[in-house]
């Protein structure tokens, strides 16, 4: 059987970085593909320039020719603005997100592809939805222009899967936290800041409330539940528009106790800013049983496990910098 050639856009990012490496081991490092809005030059440090293509994913010309250049049959897309930088540029947001997707789903319809991956968020959820042990399917109001284009979109992947065929997959990410690659522009990631900061200083001002309760998820289950769902064959996939995924869930206050037992002194102080009121409009918790049952989800982390990994993994990283 010929095997398949991967294209992840949107590589350079928090899950990209990472996903990439983890693709090429299922895969094999000849079939997986890079691609970025970064130039080729600046991402020399993490990309061979021989797998690296240079794409805004704006672009559906230059998409339609490196899909056809590299005969790819399965697209990770990840491109996208995330919930704090999209309230900043709400206009460049809504087009990344919205017209990003449509080229990637018209190219899959147009070229063929075999499968098409792309995340969904916990901020398709809104005020009016109950925010414990979020369900699958309930009211979905989002408030934030990421929120909106996440919730259109995944309406969008259910039509192309049911008017066109396109098998597409899409995960609903909670905050993800990895100590590889750096998070950019989202309300969750405080969560990654705060391990930098408790080995580099002791101390972390954070700009949510103690007592903002988030769905969290390690990335290294991120990345499996990423592969796993994209692995699986396409009958047991029946939410076409995105499932509910979950690992843990903790406040601020809850995440500097499980540093603290490990770094006793340790301080966090907080100061809330425009985060807080999009932190407060999604879930606290998620309940990810349709997951769990169709494709069999399972979190291996739950938030000691994961500060333990953070820490270990980080303290040497940045011993290795001295
Ligand atoms: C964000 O905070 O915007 C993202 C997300 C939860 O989708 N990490």
């Amino acid at each position: 059987m010929q095997k398949d050639n991967i294209l992840v856009i949107g590589a350079c990012g928090q899950l990209g970085t990472e996903l990439t490496f983890e693709l090429m081991k299922v895969h094999g490092e000849d079939h997986v593909f890079a691609c970025d809005i970064r130039k080729e030059k600046e991402v020399k440090h993490l990309f061979d320039t021989g797998i690296y293509r240079h794409l805004n994913v704006l672009d559906a010309k230059k998409l339609y020719a490196i899909i056809t250049e590299l005969k790819i049959t399965q697209v990770y897309h990840l491109a996208a603005y995330l919930s704090a930088s999209g309230e900043r540029n709400p206009a460049a947001a809504w087009e990344l997100n919205m017209d990003g997707l449509f080229n990637v789903l018209n190219a899959a319809k147009d070229l063929g592809l075999r499968k098409v991956y792309w995340p969904s968020s916990i901020a398709v959820f809104g005020p009016n939805t109950p925010p414990q042990s979020t369900p699958q399917n309930c009211v979905m109001d989002p408030n934030t222009v990421y929120g909106i284009t996440k919730l259109a979109g995944e309406r969008y992947s259910e039509y192309y899967n049911k008017r066109y065929g396109v098998d597409v997959r899409s995960l609903r990410y909670p905050g993800l936290i990895g100590w590889k690659s750096a998070p950019g522009g989202g309300t969750t990631d405080y969560a990654v800041t705060i391990y930098h900061e408790a080995l580099l200083h002791k101390k972390f001002e954070c700009f949510l409330k103690a007592d903002t309760a988030l769905p969290m998820l390690y990335m290294p289950d991120a990345l499996r539940a990423t592969i796993d769902i994209m692995e699986a064959p396409s009958e047991k996939i029946k939410i076409r528009s995105s499932y509910n995924l979950s690992g843990m869930s903790f406040t601020p206050k809850e995440v500097a106790m499980s540093i603290k037992k490990l770094i006793p002194e340790f301080k966090i102080t907080y100061a809330p800013d425009y985060r807080q009121a999009i932190a407060d409009s999604w879930p606290n918790s998620i309940d990810d049983k349709m997951a769990k049952k169709h494709w069999g989800w399972k979190p291996k982390f739950d938030l000691d496990k994961m500060t333990k990994d953070m820490l270990e993994n980080l303290g040497r990283q940045y011993a290795m910098k001295k």
